[in-house]
Protein backbone atom coordinates (compact mmCIF):
# COMPACT_ATOMS: atom_id res chain seq x y z
CA UNK A 1 0.00 0.00 0.00
CA UNK A 2 2.59 2.14 1.23
CA UNK A 3 4.54 1.54 -1.76
CA UNK A 4 1.33 2.14 -4.43
CA UNK A 5 1.22 6.03 -2.70
CA UNK A 6 4.53 6.45 -3.81
CA UNK A 7 4.17 4.99 -6.98
CA UNK A 8 1.38 7.42 -7.76
CA UNK A 9 2.82 10.48 -6.37
CA UNK A 10 5.98 10.23 -8.42
CA UNK A 11 3.57 9.30 -11.09
CA UNK A 12 1.83 12.55 -10.00
CA UNK A 13 5.33 14.69 -10.13
CA UNK A 14 6.30 12.96 -13.74
CA UNK A 15 2.82 14.25 -14.86
CA UNK A 16 3.41 17.70 -13.35
CA UNK A 17 6.97 18.20 -14.97
CA UNK A 18 5.83 16.78 -18.24
CA UNK A 19 3.03 19.05 -18.40
CA UNK A 20 5.35 22.48 -17.08
CA UNK A 21 8.29 21.06 -19.89
CA UNK A 22 6.10 20.07 -22.70
CA UNK A 23 2.80 21.73 -21.96
CA UNK A 24 3.89 24.87 -21.05
CA UNK A 25 6.09 26.22 -23.40
CA UNK A 26 4.12 25.52 -26.52
CA UNK A 27 1.00 26.90 -24.85
CA UNK A 28 0.56 29.75 -26.76
CA UNK A 29 -0.07 27.64 -30.05
CA UNK A 30 -1.41 24.65 -28.26
CA UNK A 31 -4.21 26.46 -26.25
CA UNK A 32 -7.16 25.49 -26.98
CA UNK A 33 -8.37 28.75 -28.92
CA UNK A 34 -5.09 30.67 -29.41
CA UNK A 35 -6.93 33.12 -31.41
CA UNK A 36 -9.33 34.00 -28.58
CA UNK A 37 -7.14 35.71 -26.51
CA UNK A 38 -8.92 37.29 -23.90
CA UNK A 39 -11.33 33.77 -23.62
CA UNK A 40 -14.84 35.73 -24.01
CA UNK A 41 -15.46 33.10 -26.46
CA UNK A 42 -15.88 35.84 -29.50
CA UNK A 43 -12.84 36.67 -31.83
CA UNK A 44 -12.48 40.20 -32.33
CA UNK A 45 -11.03 41.02 -35.70
CA UNK A 46 -8.27 42.62 -33.04
CA UNK A 47 -7.22 39.52 -31.99
CA UNK A 48 -7.82 37.77 -35.41
CA UNK A 49 -4.94 40.23 -36.48
CA UNK A 50 -2.99 39.59 -33.76
CA UNK A 51 -2.79 35.84 -34.08
CA UNK A 52 -2.69 36.45 -37.97
CA UNK A 53 0.97 38.83 -37.09
CA UNK A 54 1.95 36.17 -34.40
CA UNK A 55 1.55 33.42 -37.23
CA UNK A 56 3.69 35.24 -39.57
CA UNK A 57 6.10 36.05 -37.23
CA UNK A 58 6.28 32.15 -36.14
CA UNK A 59 6.50 30.74 -39.56
CA UNK A 60 9.34 33.04 -40.86
CA UNK A 61 12.06 30.99 -38.67
CA UNK A 62 15.20 32.63 -40.61
CA UNK A 63 13.45 35.95 -40.15
CA UNK A 64 14.40 37.43 -43.58
CA UNK A 65 10.83 38.58 -43.50
CA UNK A 66 9.75 36.24 -46.19
CA UNK A 67 7.86 32.82 -45.97
CA UNK A 68 10.00 30.16 -47.99
CA UNK A 69 7.73 27.17 -49.43
CA UNK A 70 9.39 25.25 -46.55
CA UNK A 71 8.08 28.26 -44.29
CA UNK A 72 4.67 28.91 -45.66
CA UNK A 73 3.34 25.40 -46.24
CA UNK A 74 0.85 26.90 -48.68
CA UNK A 75 -0.19 24.52 -52.42
CA UNK A 76 0.95 26.00 -55.24
CA UNK A 77 -2.60 27.89 -56.51
CA UNK A 78 -2.53 29.88 -52.92
CA UNK A 79 1.19 30.63 -53.23
CA UNK A 80 0.15 32.44 -56.51
CA UNK A 81 -3.47 33.90 -54.83
CA UNK A 82 -1.26 34.93 -51.87
CA UNK A 83 1.48 36.40 -53.72
CA UNK A 84 0.07 39.78 -54.51
CA UNK A 85 2.57 42.09 -55.55
CA UNK A 86 4.00 38.83 -57.90
CA UNK A 87 7.57 38.99 -56.98
CA UNK A 88 7.67 34.96 -55.94
CA UNK A 89 7.93 35.77 -52.56
CA UNK A 90 5.51 35.16 -49.49
CA UNK A 91 6.13 38.31 -47.57
CA UNK A 92 5.04 38.49 -44.22
CA UNK A 93 2.36 40.78 -45.24
CA UNK A 94 1.10 39.16 -47.46
CA UNK A 95 0.60 36.27 -45.50
CA UNK A 96 -1.26 38.38 -42.78
CA UNK A 97 -3.53 39.40 -45.61
CA UNK A 98 -4.06 35.56 -46.05
CA UNK A 99 -4.93 34.73 -43.18
CA UNK A 100 -7.03 37.92 -42.26
CA UNK A 101 -9.21 36.72 -45.45
CA UNK A 102 -10.18 33.18 -43.73
CA UNK A 103 -11.54 35.16 -40.76
CA UNK A 104 -13.44 37.24 -43.33
CA UNK A 105 -14.88 34.76 -44.87
CA UNK A 106 -15.77 32.64 -41.80
CA UNK A 107 -17.44 35.86 -40.38
CA UNK A 108 -20.58 34.79 -42.19
CA UNK A 109 -23.17 37.26 -40.14
CA UNK A 110 -19.97 39.79 -41.00
CA UNK A 111 -20.35 41.46 -38.07
CA UNK A 112 -16.58 42.40 -38.14
CA UNK A 113 -16.01 38.91 -35.01
CA UNK A 114 -16.21 35.08 -34.80
CA UNK A 115 -19.27 34.19 -32.15
CA UNK A 116 -19.42 30.26 -31.43
CA UNK A 117 -20.75 29.27 -34.04
CA UNK A 118 -18.79 31.03 -36.77
CA UNK A 119 -15.97 29.46 -34.77
CA UNK A 120 -17.00 25.93 -34.88
CA UNK A 121 -18.20 26.12 -38.42
CA UNK A 122 -14.48 26.97 -39.57
CA UNK A 123 -12.51 24.81 -37.00
CA UNK A 124 -10.92 28.17 -35.29
CA1 LIG B 1 -12.12 37.43 -27.55
CA1 LIG C 1 11.56 33.38 -44.01
CA1 LIG D 1 5.03 38.84 -52.66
Amino acid sequence: MQHRTTLSKTGLLACLIWLAVAGWLPAAIATENPVDYDGDGVISEEEFRNYATRRALAADRNGNQILDDSEHGLANGDVLRVDRNRDGAIQLGEYQAFLMESMAAADTNGDGRLDAREQKAAKF
